[in-house]
């Protein structure tokens, strides 16, 4: 039985990987400090996980959290274009100190190997799709830089000391428990949960800019092939988690308006600083490297969060 450690654990993704683990027989140890997770999130499963309310910044807790842990899930995170663009530096403390506060806890802890929520915003606006993980890298937000930055550390410990690390570049991930709606959740938790109360949803722009939205059992499955692919293959690299297909904002809508019976129209206001137009990921290095694939598709996964937000 491994020992995973969970960073973000009372997140939307941290939650989900917490139930994954502890479904496949292994341990959880859980950590958070509630800046944007939220206790509710994990429910039934805080009784059998290890809970810590811990901050990043406290190096000394982390060092006792990495105790006798085999692998770091690493989510916790300030995850928001807009709030880095207010608060570079609040984005920059928890993103890029938090991560190298952890990295430094579990080097010492010799913790099998750490996989890191990179984010899909390191590509930038470069005009070239799909994005490869062997394009230069060209990000616009503080969060985008936060998050290329920690990946480039999660390199670095594993060139420098050892230390296995796999980076996994998350394509806009959607799903249950996804914030529920601040002015800086993902535009899906938003757009359903609006649609939802017959409330109008906001769309930034023409509505024509386009995400590789991801649902999150893909996202969850690529982490634990993450922890188990060969070292040779994995370790000190970079891989996307996406569906290798994008949708637009104002076709996104469309599909929820069949799910929500909502019947009016979008309200569109000016484009959101910090943006990028479109995004979409080659897939091909996880397909090959992780054994990743796609088991969720958008559609789908649109269902399934609809359902989960109505059942709310
Ligand atoms: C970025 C990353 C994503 C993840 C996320 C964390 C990209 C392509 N993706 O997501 O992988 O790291 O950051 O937060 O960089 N929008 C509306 N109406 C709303 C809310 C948003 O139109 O009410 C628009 C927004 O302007 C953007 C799109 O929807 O064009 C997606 O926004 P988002 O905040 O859901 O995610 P994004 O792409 O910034």
């Amino acid at each position: 039985m491994a020992r995973c450690l969970i960073t973000g654990v009372a997140g939307f993704i941290g939650s989900a990987l917490a139930r994954a683990v502890l479904a496949q027989g292994d341990q959880v140890r859980g950590i958070d400090n509630f800046a944007t997770g939220k206790r509710e999130n994990l429910g039934e499963i805080l009784t059998q996980m290890d809970f810590r309310q811990v901050d990043l910044l406290d190096l000394e807790a982390l060092r006792e959290a990495c105790v006798e842990v085999d692998y770091v899930l690493h989510e916790a995170a300030i995850p928001s274009v807009p709030k880095s663009v207010l608060d570079p530096l609040g984005s920059n403390r928890a993103n890029v100190d938090g991560t190298v506060n952890l990295l430094v806890a579990a080097r010492d802890a010799k913790v099998k190997r750490v996989v890191y929520a990179a984010s899909s915003s390191a590509y930038g606006d470069t005009p070239t799709l799909p994005k490869r993980e062997d394009m230069t890298p060209n990000p616009i937000s503080p969060y985008a830089v936060a998050k290329l930055a920690s990946e480039h550390y999660m390199i670095s410990f594993y060139r420098c000391y050892g230390l296995e690390t796999v980076a996994l570049r998350y394509f806009n991930i959607f799903g249950p428990r996804q914030d529920p709606p601040s002015p800086y959740s993902g535009v899906l938790a938003k757009f359903i949960t609006r649609m939802l109360r017959g409330e109008q949803p906001a769309i930034f722009g023409d509505g024509e800019q386009s995400r590789d939205f991801t649902y999150i059992d893909n996202a969850v499955e690529a982490n634990l092939l993450a922890c188990k692919a060969p070292a040779g293959q994995a370790a000190g690299q970079v891989f996307n988690v996406a569906t290798g297909r994008r949708v637009t904002l104002n076709e996104t809508f469309e599909l929820l308006q069949g799910l929500t019976s909502y019947t009016g129209q979008p309200g569109y206001g000016p484009e959101r600083g910090g943006d990028i137009k479109h995004s979409l990921a080659d897939i091909a290095k996880a397909k090959a490297g992780l054994g990743y694939k796609v088991e969720v598709d958008f559609e789908e996964g649109l269902r399934r969060t609809v359902q989960w937000y109505r059942g709310r």
